[in-house]
């Protein structure tokens, strides 16, 4: 019998925020276990059913390992040479901005670009070296208003205070469930243990959630409120402590008299109306969070894919500064990474506003237009229109509102090539797809999530397998994009642009991050990191960071910026909803990781969890059944799906997770072609915005026959 080669080494995860350190065994150039690695600093031994099937991509035969051309006359795909593919892709770009302008060339950067080190380092400045004003991501479909603010108040689009959950003793959530997400805009691994912890101190997590979710289950208390209502909730709340003199501006902020009368109509009587929470409990929650030795208010998703989610991610900002719970234990607190991505300027700013999408007139921020105007900058003749698209590991056609709309625009793309490890819903309408290595195959060190941790920590972990000598780890498939594309454009960049380019793109992901940590104050280094691949411990997150911080230029923090102010207009105008309408929200599970892994057969197996969750006092007043087979229609679409009834959600509401709807014709993801469901995303609806032009994909009115 031949020996089989086994090795226990240390792992991180990337499938989500929380960044667990992991114990992978593997043999024969395989991982055949993976566990929490208690020595973790962060994790401590945290892992979920996803983290147990990281080895699954590394082995899935599904997954793309070589470049792959489509015939556009036959549909089939073949397998071609690296100098090849790049060469065909660079020359085609080219191309068409040549001819049609700049503009002609549209880019969606997709969710896993900021979970990769090598896309964190090198795919901005692909992005940048591409130059075109179609730039669009995930991003206005998550976490816009949230970095709106941020730039807005605090001067920066990342410096977004972070719950101080290990030490808090009042936390009150929007709009999120940590106990399925593991965290968001808050790295959290072991969620339940934090929680449990934060019980035993005798404190307390309060829930605001339309759905009596995994976290509402465990939460202290949770109460259902109207999809789309938190604005009114939340602006009652800040009013509330004016009303009660409890309101106390840091000496480092300016516009309290603004917000007193801005905030001044929304009571909690209207609060009570909109959302159906009554108005003593809207009161007397606010009391308690001014009360708490250290309190922090914190909302997610739930409230960000809102109409009003600026207002929102504003409000929130307002019950910590105002509370005197922003910058202090057990509020919420900046972190203090040792690669400081804020401080050191490696993210820009942000910014809004400084132009507007061709079609609709839709603002830029940070560069980006909103996603939901993709599909129109795709299809509408004239100047500037979209011909040829890039995108970067990312599944629009699921993951952005009206996907089936997007899924015809795409098809009549004159070009489009792909950066991905799959060929999905959206790649498959790719001319080329370059697969980069995965996670196992390349150096990590969390740049953004190690900045958004509810501790100080600091760690490294090298690559697992060694990468095939045919193989391109992401960032070399990003230089590579950028100098053959800027070569051969007929506007050449000048000698030196060329020679910074090259110098840019050359130097790899990890001598950055060596370079990074030397340039920083933790006194970590790249050497002692290696030596403890567990990670290193830099403490608690500390009080006291501000004004110092602050990225605003007169170091002061507008707490009434007239981008929120001038909305509360648009919010006033509101009227409730009728109450027999239906409102459609999403959901996560555990074992989803949003449009992908669904052909990791340990992941997708037991239960179906792809229902349309109803009310069953919704499912009686339409004479429907508990099971049947209901048809779901938005403004948008219509989709076919089996409905389940739960008093899980609160009449009124129904829900459907994101990230389904696999096989479709041409897509062939193994055992994702069986995966039941339909997209979420094929109802929901891109004339439904935010200001920050984030999706309202929360709360879109739907019928269910
Ligand atoms: N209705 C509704 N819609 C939503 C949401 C919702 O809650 N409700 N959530 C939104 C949110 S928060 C997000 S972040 C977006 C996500 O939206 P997207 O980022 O567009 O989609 P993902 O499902 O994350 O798809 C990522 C793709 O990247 C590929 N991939 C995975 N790993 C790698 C890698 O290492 N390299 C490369 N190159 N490719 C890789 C996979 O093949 C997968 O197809 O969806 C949004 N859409
Ligand atoms: N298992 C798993 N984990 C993930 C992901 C995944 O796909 N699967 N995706 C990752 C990504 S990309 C992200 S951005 C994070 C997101 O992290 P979270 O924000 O924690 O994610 P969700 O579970 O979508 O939680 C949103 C909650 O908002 C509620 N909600 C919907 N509408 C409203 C509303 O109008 N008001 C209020 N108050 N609540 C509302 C929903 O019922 C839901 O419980 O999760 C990350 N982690
Ligand atoms: S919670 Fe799960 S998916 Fe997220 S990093 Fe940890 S193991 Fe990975
Ligand atoms: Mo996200």
């Amino acid at each position: 019998m031949a020996q089989r080669q086994s090795s226990q080494t240390i792992g991180v995860c990337n499938l989500c925020e929380a960044m667990c350190g992991l114990l992978l065994t593997v043999e024969d150039g395989r991982v055949t276990s993976a566990r929490g690695n208690p020595d973790d600093p962060l994790s401590r031994g945290h892992i979920c059913p996803k983290g147990v099937a990281i080895g699954d991509i590394h082995a899935d035969p599904d997954r793309l390992r070589r470049p792959v051309r489509r015939d556009r006359a036959t549909g089939a795909w073949n397998e071609i040479g690296w100098d090849e593919a790049l060469d065909l892709v660079a020359e085609r770009l080219a191309a068409v901005t040549d001819t049609h302008g700049r503009a002609a060339l549209g880019i969606y950067l997709g969710n896993p670009n900021v979970h990769s080190l090598g896309s964190m380092t090198h795919g901005t400045a692909l992005v940048k070296a591409l130059h075109t004003p179609n730039t669009f991501s995930a991003t206005s479909v998550d976490q816009l208003p949230h970095q709106l603010m941020a730039h807005l108040m605090f001067g920066h689009q990342l410096m977004l205070p972070v719950p101080d959950i290990d030490r808090t003793s009042y936390f009150l959530v929007f709009g999120a469930n940590p106990m399925a997400s593991n965290g968001s805009l808050m790295t959290v691994p072991d969620f339940p243990g934090r929680l449990r912890e934060l019980k035993a101190r005798g404190g307390r997590m309060v829930v605001l959630d339309p759905r009596r979710t995994e976290t509402a289950k465990v939460a202290s208390e949770h109460h259902f409120l109207r999809p789309g209502s938190d604005a009114w909730v939340l602006l009652a709340m800040v009013r509330q402590l004016f009303v009660d003199g409890a309101a106390a501006a840091p000496s480092y902020a300016r516009g309290v008299a603004a917000v007193e009368e801005a905030v001044a109509p929304f009571t909690p009587e209207l609060a009570e109306q909109h959302s159906g929470i009554p108005a003593a409990e809207v009161v007397r929650m606010v009391r308690e969070l001014a009360a708490a030795d250290g309190g922090v208010a914190y909302g997610r998703i739930g409230v960000s894919t809102h109409e009003f989610g600026s207002i929102c991610q504003w409000a929130i900002n307002l019950l910590n500064l105002l509370t005197g719970n922003l910058d202090r234990e057990g509020g919420a607190m900046l972190t203090s990474p040792a690669i400081d991505i804020v401080g050191t300027g490696l993210i820009g700013r942000g910014g809004h506003g400084r132009r507007t999408s061709r079609v609709r007139g839709l603002p830029e921020t940070s560069s980006e237009l909103p996603v939901a105007a993709l599909r129109e900058e795709i299809e509408t003749p004239g100047e500037g229109q979209i011909r040829a698209m890039l995108t970067l590991s990312g599944n629009p056609v699921l993951s952005t509102p009206d996907g089936a709309r997007l899924d015809t625009a795409l098809a009549g793309l004159e070009f489009m090539a792909a950066v991905d490890i799959y060929i999905n819903e959206t790649t498959r309408h790719a001319d080329v797809i370059l697969p980069p290595t995965t996670a196992l195959e390349r150096d990590h060190y969390d740049l953004v999530f190690h900045a958004l941790a509810v501790r100080n920590t600091s760690r490294f972990t090298p690559a697992i397998f060694p990468k095939d000598r045919d193989a391109r780890h992401d960032w070399q498939i990003y230089r590579d994009l950028a100098l053959r594309t800027t070569a051969r454009r007929s506007k050449k960049l000048s000698l030196a642009d060329r020679a910074k380019l090259w110098a840019r793109m050359s130097i790899s992901p990890t001598r950055l991050v060596q370079v990074l940590l030397a340039r920083g104050e933790s006194g970590v280094t790249i050497s002692r990191l290696r030596k403890h691949p567990e990670g290193i411990d830099l403490g608690p997150l500390r009080a006291g960071q501000l004004p110092g911080r602050l990225q605003t230029p007169d170091k002061v923090v507008d707490l009434a910026p007239a981008l929120a102010v001038d909305d509360l207009t648009r919010l006033a105008a509101v009227v409730p909803p009728p109450s027999d309408e239906l409102l459609l929200i999403g959901r996560r599970h555990q074992r989803d990781c949003n449009s992908w892994m669904h052909n990791s057969e340990r992941l997708t197996k037991g239960r179906p969890r792809h229902q349309l969750l109803m009310n069953p006092a919704d499912l009686a007043a339409r004479g429907l059944a508990d099971g049947a087979l209901v048809t779901v229609t938005s403004r948008v679409g219509t989709v076919k799906v089996d409905v389940l009834a739960t008093d899980d959600v609160m009449p009124g509401v129904v829900s459907l997770p994101h990230g389904y709807g696999h096989g479709r014709d041409g897509v062939r993801l193994g055992v994702a072609d069986q995966v039941p469901g339909v997209s979420i995303n094929d109802l929901t609806d891109p004339e439904r915005l935010d200001v920050s032009g984030n999706a309202a994909l929360s709360g879109v009115p739907v019928t269910v026959e």
